[in-house]
């Protein structure tokens, strides 16, 4: 049977509108579960994170987190930091520094002050090597820590609020 060109074509186009009107259901239905990260960020434990895989001072890598909407990551757990060397391993830049006093460690993760701490112990980091280590960077596969000049450039990852979805374009 011979069907003429522009029923076929309006079939097409009727499928497709179902289609996409079923698949906007399925985006509202989901708002903040599912896909509550737009590509390239990535959800985890309900934040969004991207990799900055230039190599940045530590100040610039926050500014680049900034400009994204987002804050330089400042890990508050074992099981956050093994979710990050999946994404980024295994040297990026944490917000952690003691730039204001000495040996006084501050971790941030956005205004939040963050606990937890994951120090290298075998090298006795944070050792403030030369007297001008500031600023704090992951420096092994399971994510420790050592504290680096804040001048020398590392990778970094950004997280952000899932709050950064707002439509279902994605
Ligand atoms: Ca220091
Ligand atoms: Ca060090």
């Amino acid at each position: 049977m011979m069907l003429p060109k522009r029923l076929i074509f309006g079939l097409i186009s009727l499928h497709l509108m179902i289609g996409c009107t079923g698949f906007n259901e399925m985006c509202k239905a989901s708002v903040g579960r599912r896909w509550a990260c737009p590509p390239p960020w990535i959800e985890w434990g309900g934040k969004c994170y991207t990799s900055i895989m230039e190599h940045l001072s530590w100040s610039e890598a926050k500014d680049e987190c900034t400009k994204i909407g987002s804050v330089l990551v400042a890990p508050r757990s074992q099981e956050e930091t093994d979710f990050l060397m999946q994404l980024l391993p295994p040297e990026f830049w944490i917000n952690c520094n003691d730039i204001v006093e000495e040996g006084t460690w501050k971790c941030q993760d956005g205004t939040d002050e963050v606990g937890f701490r994951n120090w290298d112990p075998v090298n006795s980091e944070p050792n403030n090597a030369r007297g001008n280590e500031n600023c704090a960077v992951t420096t092994s596969a399971v994510g420790e820590w050592n504290d680096m000049p804040c001048d020398w450039q590392r990778a970094a990852i950004c997280k952000a609020a899932t709050s950064l979805r707002q439509d279902c374009t994605f």
